[in-house]
């Protein structure tokens, strides 16, 4: 089985990092790939990001189509392109916030989302309830911490840590949910100091694609996901 992660971002450090991650959770025999586009955002903090990353990984999955992949992540907490690269995709496609907000379900009555910016914490509300599980999203938490300064920035782990803790008391949550694919790397460390589940969700979507795919399940091609129509796109 062969599994594409795209990182919407364009830092290659980042898109590295996702892709250990990711292969640290996939069964065997299963070869997971981690690519970005060749050019978009830096990172992905605000709707105007969202928007112009989207081409980009919607291209990713085009030539994965190209190249047999089995299925597809959307490596950011966002889950921009989500749906339009589901409708060109043969195969299934899930994005990281969907898959940690569903894996957190299952593990308490209530999850809180640690994330970045404040300026993300509506786009997250938002896309808890399209997936359905807003009653299940205690609170939505920013460390202020720009998505490419997590790789650099000394306090990051520390200030991820507070923020976790005050989530936990402030909701009275069961869950934390880490609101960032940057963040992947924290999730074993950060469960072991909160001592709660702590949801990553690079590995929760890597792992729900496998289960997909080994159930022989992908995108329903009949109605809203159906392959788009053939058209002329004008200047491409
Ligand atoms: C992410 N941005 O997972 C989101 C996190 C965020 O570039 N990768 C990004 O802040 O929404």
């Amino acid at each position: 089985m062969r599994i594409l992660v795209v990182n919407p971002n364009t830092t290659a450090s980042m898109t590295a990092k996702i892709g250990e991650c990711a292969r640290a959770v996939s069964g065997p025999g299963v070869t997971v790939v981690a690519v970005n586009p060749p050019s978009g955002p830096v990172s992905i903090e605000s709707h105007y990001d969202e928007v112009m990353c989207a081409p980009g990984v919607v291209q990713e999955v085009l030539t994965g189509e190209v190249e047999g992949y089995d299925g597809y992540v959307v490596a950011c907490f966002g889950d921009p392109g989500l749906l339009a690269a589901r409708e060109v995709a043969s195969g299934p496609v899930v994005g990281i916030a969907e898959a940690a907000m569903r894996t957190a379900a299952y593990l308490g009555r209530s999850f809180s989302v640690v994330t970045t910016l404040e300026r993300t914490i509506g786009h997250t509300r938002e896309i808890a309830r399209t997936y359905g599980v807003s009653e299940l999203c205690a609170g939505i938490h920013a460390c202020e911490i720009p998505v490419v300064e997590l790789e650099t920035d000394p306090t990051a782990r520390a200030t991820i840590l507070a923020v976790c803790r005050e989530a936990l008391a402030t909701d009275r949550s069961e869950v934390v949910v880490l609101g960032c694919a940057g963040m992947a790397d924290l999730c074993e460390w950060l469960s072991g100091e909160l001592g709660v589940p702590v949801v990553d969700g690079v590995a929760a979507a890597v792992t729900t694609v496998e289960q997909l795919v080994r159930l022989g399940l992908r995108t329903s091609k009949v109605g809203e996901l159906a392959t788009p129509p053939v058209k002329e796109y004008v200047g491409r």
